[in-house]
């Protein structure tokens, strides 16, 4: 994977980029897999709740698990394919560190988005540009399933964010949202947004289901003051292993 000096001035100033084909059909067929897998033995928990906070929704589902690496060896091989980590380092600079891995499904009719909010509102680093998501579409991401909206050039100021009564944990932000962008990507697509891009994603109005794979890596010398994630010390450095992705992938799809 090899970025173009242009969409590394695009990364750099408008504070996200969108790949397309970023994984092989392949690849993608093994990350279906592997969450069907984690859906049937009861990993992914409901966040959606009824504006409480508190109560969980049966009408509104937002599947998460966080982190993933835990729980797959496929989704703990995937930030250190080649790719990903050459497309890390190329956006933040080497060394880089995995921060954090987590899913979002959200089932078909009842799938609830994710509010607005800046990761670094989480995270904490000092400069919002050194940490990036790679939100990886498993299933086509469109307007009718809620696809990620970002607001372009907004990343340098930290928006005030609180509580979402929608989530039981989530915090969120009010943005300018006529400044919003709709990123449609086909199912192995990446969208890297930096952590100070306000973004979010909406219902899935279809009968499929939509799911988003968000790593979360930083620049080294943004580990000191990280907040979450791996515990400061113990976030495995950014080294591919290829081997083992593709080991991964054969055995999921064996
Ligand atoms: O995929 C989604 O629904 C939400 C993604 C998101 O908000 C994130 O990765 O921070």
């Amino acid at each position: 994977m090899q970025f173009s000096d242009n969409q590394i001035t695009f990364f750099r100033t408008e504070g996200w980029l969108a790949v397309e084909d970023f994984w092989s059909e392949r690849e993608v067929m093994a990350m279906c897999a592997e969450l069907t897998r984690l859906k049937s033995e009861g990993k992914l928990r409901n966040v959606a709740t009824e504006g409480d906070g508190k109560t969980h929704s049966e009408t509104r589902v937002n599947l998460q698990l966080c982190p993933m690496w835990p729980h797959s060896d496929l989704y703990k091989a995937m930030p250190f394919a080649a790719k990903a980590v050459a497309a890390i380092e190329a956006l933040l600079g080497s060394p880089a560190l995995l921060h954090l891995d987590q899913v979002f499904l959200k089932p078909g009719r009842q799938g609830a988005g994710t509010n607005w909010h800046q990761d670094n509102a989480y995270f904490q680093i000092p400069d919002p540009l050194k940490g990036t998501a790679l939100w990886t579409a498993v299933h086509d991401a469109t307007l009718a399933n809620g696809t990620l909206r970002v607001i372009p050039r907004a990343f340098s100021e930290l928006l005030p964010h609180e509580r979402d009564g929608f989530s039981d944990h989530h915090i969120r932000c009010w943005p300018d949202e006529t400044k919003a962008i709709p990123v449609e990507i086909k199912a192995g697509g990446v969208i890297f947004f930096c952590y100070g891009t306000p973004h979010a994603t909406g219902a899935n109005r279809t009968d499929l289901e939509r799911a988003g794979v968000a790593l979360h890596f930083i620049h080294t010398d943004q580990s000191g003051q990280a907040r979450s994630g791996f515990e400061p010390g113990k976030r495995p450095p950014l080294v591919a292993d290829q081997a083992t992705w593709e080991a991964q992938v054969a055995s999921v799809l064996e």
